[in-house]
């Protein structure tokens, strides 16, 4: 089990949450899990040095935070296991420029970047994503629906691989919860949370003022109907607010349209709105403790990439001696 978040916009979100980090926080029970802040995917896009190792800190905090433990999970920075980088050139050597080009997060993120400031880091970033998964011999990924494309294309590349130089990668496949796989912008339910296409009101990081998240879930946008109904496809905005409070609550979604039935979208979005500041409460002042102790968190990173790296290692080995490369004296 594999899976990576960036650092790049301080607080994470609730998609981020829902989407990703919750799944890994209950899978870490059950699989050998790998996690880790992928620090050289977040620089495709430009960032400040100081914000970027201050965000680096703050995203790992936050995954502890979220409920990570090091007991049960190896966690750590991506740009201190170097295997990464060296993995994703022998990767890049497979892959049809074609192929790269169809990447749809590509697609999107150098379109929002304008087609000429877009790097050739970004456009092979997937690549990287399909190197930080196969060094582990990861056979489950879990993610959110954006990521979809992404674990294909570490399937397609694990096996040009195995079939041109033997049995080497596993296959892995993508673990996408269907509830919460894409959680939606509060007001534009159309589109999926994000950071960098949700403007301000729609985006609920789980750093921000618990006033002010209270404030976003209750004037998201709802529907000129009144019926409280999970229906993504009539209803998107309302069926937004009920994925979130079941998955936080753990409360089916039937039992919330139950519970709602003859109330109004005021009931929901007020009872949301509590919900959210009680989880957001503890995980906030979670997270300030641990980055008040920045050496603990240091040494705790430093002990994951220590464990990651005797893996990758192993792997970068085998793939080298595969393809050929003369290994050094
Ligand atoms: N809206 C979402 N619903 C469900 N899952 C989501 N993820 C992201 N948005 C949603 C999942 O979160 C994990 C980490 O994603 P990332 O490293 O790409 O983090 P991010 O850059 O903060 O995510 P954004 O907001 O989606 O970035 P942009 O705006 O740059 O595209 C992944 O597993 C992802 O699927």
């Amino acid at each position: 089990m594999l899976s990576g978040i960036q650092p790049t916009s301080g607080s994470f979100h609730l998609g981020n949450y829902l989407g990703a980090v919750r799944q890994w926080v209950a899978l870490q029970e059950t699989h050998d899990a790998f996690y880790m802040v992928v620090d050289l995917h977040a620089i495709t896009i430009p960032q400040d040095p100081a914000e970027l190792r201050a965000n680096t800190r703050l995203a790992a905090a936050q995954l502890l935070a979220a409920g990570l433990d090091p007991e049960r999970c190896t966690l750590f920075v991506q740009s201190h296991v170097p295997e990464h980088a060296q993995l994703a050139w022998v990767m890049n050597c497979l892959t049809g420029f074609g192929e790269a080009s169809r990447m749809t997060q590509f697609k999107d993120k150098s379109a929002r970047q304008g087609a000429d400031r877009a790097t050739v880091g970004l456009f092979t970033y997937p690549v990287l994503q399909v190197a930080d998964i196969l060094l582990y011999h990861a056979d489950q990924v879990p993610v959110g629906e954006d990521q979809r494309q992404h674990i294909e294309l570490t399937r397609d590349l694990a096996e040009r691989f195995n079939s041109r130089f033997g049995p080497t990668f596993t296959l892995p496949a993508p673990y996408i919860l269907k509830e919460t796989g894409k959680i939606y912008d509060l007001q534009d339910p159309q589109i999926k949370m994000s950071k960098s296409a949700s403007t301000p009101k729609g985006l609920v990081n789980l750093l921000d003022e618990p006033k002010a998240t209270a404030k976003k879930v209750k004037s998201a946008v709802t529907d000129t109907d009144t019926v409280i109904r999970f229906d993504p496809a009539a209803k998107p905005g309302v069926s937004n607010l009920l994925t979130i409070q079941s998955t936080l609550t753990g409360t089916s979604i039937a039992e919330l349209e139950q519970r709602y039935e003859g109330k109004g979208y005021g009931a929901l979005k007020s009872d949301l709105a509590e919900v959210m500041v009680d989880f957001v409460t503890p995980f906030r002042s979670r997270t300030q403790e641990l980055l008040d102790d920045p050496e603990t968190l240091d040494s705790l990173l430093a002990k994951g990439a220590e464990k990651a790296r005797a893996l990758a290692a192993e792997t970068l080995a085998e793939t080298y001696d595969r393809v050929g490369l003369l290994p050094a004296k």
